[in-house]
């Protein structure tokens, strides 16, 4: 008996489960069908030799006419079928059936993948553009650092040009008060200067010794005037003018104001001291014992008052000024120069000069006890009492002149370094005041 294949209508080809589950899993599920041996070598062989890379269903269906027409094979290959061709239809269908489902399933694996993938590019895009963004607020954040930065800066330097404004406009006050402190100061000294005749000597009683008038200042004695001192080495007391302008306690030592005195004298005179102890302007020397007691005593500064008599005033100030012995004939020592009257003490003006026209050093000499450095007597030849050397660039205790003169020697009060030799000083001071002064301002 020929094997009449019959097809179970009662089932699919293949099931929405298969279709699901794809070609690996239809394919057992065709042979469920197809299960006869004869039937399965003929898929075998048909799908080997028709649909070895078959993918669509127009390939399937194009295939499908091919073998309806190789009749030659189903009748060889298929021997138990009493209808061959037909039969060869039905498996040719079923193949088809099966590659066309395991095309859509291949379909539906190759959307999920286009759509996975276009998933995938879309998470690429939004990375890029979340990195595009990233590098957008970058750029807006360094760009907005940028100008706030510009931007403080731009305010520090408008605040930098605003105080520089500020400081040139505090220095020209400064100047302007600075101007009329001196011509305030130039006042006084001008209404001190007219009542010279006025006797000016203040009387502390004897409570108290005073070493100098720095002591006399900060005992709350603001007044210059004549008092009593007696420096911690001297047995005596003597009188001696305070200056308490200036910061105050200056102890005046030497006075030259109106030529009323006669400073040409010997050394006794100049060893004791002279002059005129009682009015406010009085010339006098205050006497070298003196001197050298109270430098012995402290640190002091020397300052020399220099006036014209064009009403100009200059300074010259000297640290660490000392007055020796008699032993040591009242020899001076001082040091660094500061001021606006030029060094004519130390002869600092020109080195080249300093051999002969340097004072620090030197001895005291007077008419009548020569200790210059010059063949002759520079106190002789000078008219005064002083500490010369070959001979002088200053010479404070010569003859009183009225600005300038002429003369068969430089013998007037000069100061080199402001109006030379040839012209002779309206007023003078040396006053000297202790380095450690402090101004008691109570
Ligand atoms: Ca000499």
């Amino acid at each position: 008996m020929t094997e009449v294949m019959q097809w179970p209508r009662h089932k699919p080809f293949l099931s929405a489960t298969h279709v699901n589950k794809g070609p690996s899993t239809a394919i057992p599920s065709l042979h469920r069908v197809l299960h006869t041996p004869s039937m399965r070598t003929a898929m075998n062989c048909i799908r080997n030799r028709y649909f070895p890379v078959t993918t669509n269903r127009s390939t399937a269906l194009h295939t499908l006419g091919h073998l309806t027409s190789v009749s030659g094979i189903q009748t060889t290959t298929y021997q138990g079928f009493s209808q061959p061709a037909p039969a060869a239809l039905m498996v040719t269908v079923c193949v088809a059936q099966l590659y066309s489902t395991a095309n859509r399933t291949w379909k539906n694996r190759h959307k999920k993948r286009v759509y996975r993938k276009k998933q995938q590019q879309s998470q690429a895009v939004r990375f890029v553009t979340m990195e595009n963004s990233c590098f957008s607020y970058s750029v807006i954040f360094i760009i907005t650092l940028l100008v706030l930065t510009t931007m403080a800066l731009e305010e520090c330097l408008l605040e930098q040009l605003r105080l520089k404004a500020q400081v040139r406009h505090l220095e020209h006050q400064t100047k302007l008060q600075q101007i009329k402190i001196e011509n305030l100061l130039q006042e006084k000294e001008l209404q001190f200067m007219d009542r010279g005749d006025e006797m000016v000597v203040i009387n502390l009683g004897e409570k108290r010794t005073y070493a100098d008038c720095g002591e006399i200042y900060n005992d709350g004695n603001k007044r210059s005037g004549f008092y009593k001192i007696q420096p911690r080495m001297s047995n005596t007391s003597f009188s001696v003018f305070c200056d308490m302008s200036e910061g105050g306690g200056w102890t005046v030592v030497q006075r030259r104001s109106d030529g009323s005195q006669d400073f040409y004298r010997n050394w006794t005179d100049y060893k004791q001291g002279f002059g005129d102890f009682t009015t406010a302007m009085g010339e006098y020397w205050l006497g070298n014992d003196k001197l050298h007691y109270l430098t012995l005593q402290d640190d002091y500064t020397l300052r020399i008052d220099l006036l014209d008599f064009e009403g100009q005033r200059r300074y010259a100030d000297y640290k660490s000024f000392r007055v020796n012995d008699e032993e040591s004939a009242y020899q001076i020592s001082c040091g660094d120069y500061s001021g606006t009257a030029g060094d004519s003490l130390t002869g600092g003006f020109n080195p080249e000069v300093q051999w002969w026209a340097n004072h620090n050093g030197m001895k005291f000499s007077t008419w009548d006890r020569d200790n210059d450095n010059y063949e002759e007597n520079c106190a002789v030849d000078d008219k005064g009492g002083w500490w010369y050397n070959r001979c002088h660039s200053t010479n404070l205790n010569g003859l009183y002149y009225k600005g300038p003169y002429t003369s068969n020697t430089d013998d007037g009060i000069v100061w080199y370094t402001w109006h030379g030799w040839w012209y002779s000083m309206k007023y003078v001071a040396m006053k000297i005041r202790s380095a450690n002064f402090e101004p008691n301002l109570v």
